[in-house]
This record gives C-alpha cells, structure tokens and sequence, in this order.
C-alpha cells in the first residue's frame, strides 16, 4: 500500500493539474467532465480519502464528514461554498478551503458585460440579426439604455463588488452599494455611496446582486423588491439563484414592475430549457460562468492544489473558510 495521502477529484481536471497533486498524493478522479459524480462513488472515495477537490454541484455534509475517516481537507473550486455544511466540517475538524482572489476580476469583467448586455440590448440584437429579422431601420429600433450617468446598486460590497465598482466608474456610473457592514474605507478610495437596501432599490437603474448565498441572504430579493425597483430599472444576479424568489423576478418581470434581467446563476442549475425564463426577450441567460475564462479557472484549480498540499503537510493554507480547524492543530 502506498505511504501517500490519496486525493479524489470529484469532476475531470487538466492533466497538468492533476500530475501536479501526484508529486504528493495518489490521486482519484471522476473522469467525467461534465456530469457530477454520483453520490454513491462521492461516499466510497471519501471513505479513502484524506482530501477531496470539490465542486459547487457536490453536496458535502453530515454523511460526507462520516463516511471520511481520514478526511483532512475539502478544497472547493470556487470562492461560494453553500454547497458545504461549514459549521459541521469545523465539527468535524476537516478544513475547507475556497478560491477567492484569484476570480475577482473575471467575475467583475463577467458582471458588467451582463450590464452591458440587457441596457444595450446585446443578445436581443444578435439574435435578431442572425435570424434574419433585420429588415429596416426606425429612430427606435434596438433602442436601450444607457450606461453612462445611471446609477448602479452593488448588493454586497465584497472584493467582487469593488472591482465591479471600478468598472462602473470607468464607464462613468454613479455607484451605490449596500452591505452588512458599512465600508468608509472603500467609499472613500472609490467615491461610492451607501444606501440601505430599500434605498439601493429604489434609486438604481441597474442592481447587481453579488451577495453570497446564506440563511440570511436566500430568498432577499422579493415581489417587494422587485416592486421597489424603478420601472425602466434591471435585475442581474451573478450571485447565487436562490437569493431571489424566481417566481416574483418572473411576475415582476411579466407585469413590468421592472425592465428586464442578466442572470447567470438560477436556482436549479442548469436550468431546465423549458423555464419561462429563457422565452423572455428582456431576459439575459447565462450558464453560470462567473468565472469562466481559462486563466482564472487554471489559477482556481493550481489554488484549491497548493491549499490541499498545504494543509496535507501541516502548513497555514492560502484560503481557508474555517481557520479555526487549521489554529486548533
Ligand atoms: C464559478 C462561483 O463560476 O466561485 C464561485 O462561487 O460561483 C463561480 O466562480 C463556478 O461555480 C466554479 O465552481
């Protein structure tokens, strides 16, 4: 038997990636690249592992932290980790590790294009045109909205929500923020203004939810909310689906309490292709892909490695959700 600790990664990786963790570990892999691994395989793996590389599609909880024995890390590929009972992996002594940092940026760039997209009408248009449906031209056609001189609503004033405040200022936006904590520092540095969050609603053209998901933040944005908006005013989400209750997003949108969404995150994902939600001209679906470009997911999959060897040779990890598991030791 081998002396190394074993490693399962539960989703296909870049052979760079995964020869890198076989310099100290023997390593397990679900082989598929698009599909999560079943639940059975899941709990077999972590009956050997000492540490698994994590995706948001895994759900780790109670029976995970049992079934792992040797289980010392779990390293999830992305700075989000709702898909993971933290106050039990502490229990458990089992460090979770995450990937924040080195995503902030792709997702700021990711979150403004949707911005972009639903004010300027940018997917409408390509459709249109490449379905043959550009027949002539009208004062108003195509017209949308501007993106200079409106006001954008930052719902959660993390790294994310800084960088998507730059952007802002550089496409000459006047940005309001909210957060559980007032930031002086970043309004200061930047010259954004906080708003309480009826207030935020109220006065923004565009509100950009980058909260992530908790008890506290599921289902914050309501009929109410959405009824709070300015009419001409749009809804994007790079957050996490269940931040919103779908159905009022979808009634708001139905019955014009607000102009139309960029969403990229949805409550069930991937979405099903029937949902009301993609018939929708003045809705903007993505995939999920936040973080989607190569350099980013690279830096995210090199993180959660050096994490895991980190942790698996004692030393402080880079980014650890539950430090007090790793100061316990
Ligand atoms: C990812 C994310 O696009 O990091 C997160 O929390 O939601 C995104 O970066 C993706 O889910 C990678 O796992």
């Amino acid at each position: 038997m081998s002396s190394k600790p074993y490693i399962y990664v539960t989703r296909k990786l870049p052979e760079e990636i995964i020869n890198n963790l076989c310099t100290f570990a023997d390593v397990g892999m679900w082989e598929k690249e698009e599909e999560p691994v079943p639940r059975e395989i899941l709990l077999q793996e972590t009956k050997k592992a000492d540490a698994l590389l994590t995706m948001l599609s895994d759900r780790i909880d109670e029976e995970i932290f049992q079934a792992g024995e040797k289980l010392k890390v779990i390293a999830n590929l992305a700075v989000g980790y709702d898909n993971i009972d933290i106050e039990l992996a502490t229990k458990y002594g089992i460090a979770v590790c995450h990937t924040p940092d080195v995503l902030t940026d792709t997702t700021a760039d990711l979150a403004f294009s949707l911005l972009l997209m639903v004010g300027r009408r940018l997917a409408e248009s390509v459709e249109l045109v490449k379905n043959g449906e550009w027949k002539s031209w009208s004062p108003l056609f195509m017209a949308g909205t501007d993106i200079h001189h409106k006001t954008i609503g930052i719902v959660g004033m993390g790294k994310i929500g800084e960088a998507l405040a730059k952007r802002a200022l550089g496409f000459d936006m006047n940005v309001l923020y909210h957060n559980r904590h007032r930031k002086m520092d970043v309004e200061k540095a930047l010259g954004v203004h906080y708003r309480s969050f009826p207030d935020l609603v109220t006065e923004s053209d565009y509100v950009v939810c980058l909260t992530p998901l908790t008890e506290e933040t599921r289902g914050m944005f309501t009929k109410d909310v959405f009824r709070k908006m300015k009419k001409t005013a749009f809804f994007i989400n790079v957050a996490r689906g269940a931040v919103v209750i779908e159905e009022d997003l979808l009634l708001a949108l139905r019955e014009g309490e607000i102009a139309g969404a960029g969403l990229d995150v949805f409550e069930k994902e991937p979405i099903d292709p029937q949902h009301p939600f993609l018939k929708m001209k003045n809705v903007v679906a993505l995939p999920h892909i936040g973080s989607a470009s190569i350099e980013t997911r690279t830096a995210m999959m090199k993180l959660c490695c050096r994490n895991i060897e980190l942790i698996l040779k004692n030393e402080k990890p880079i980014s650890i959700v539950n430090e007090a598991v790793f100061l316990a030791k």
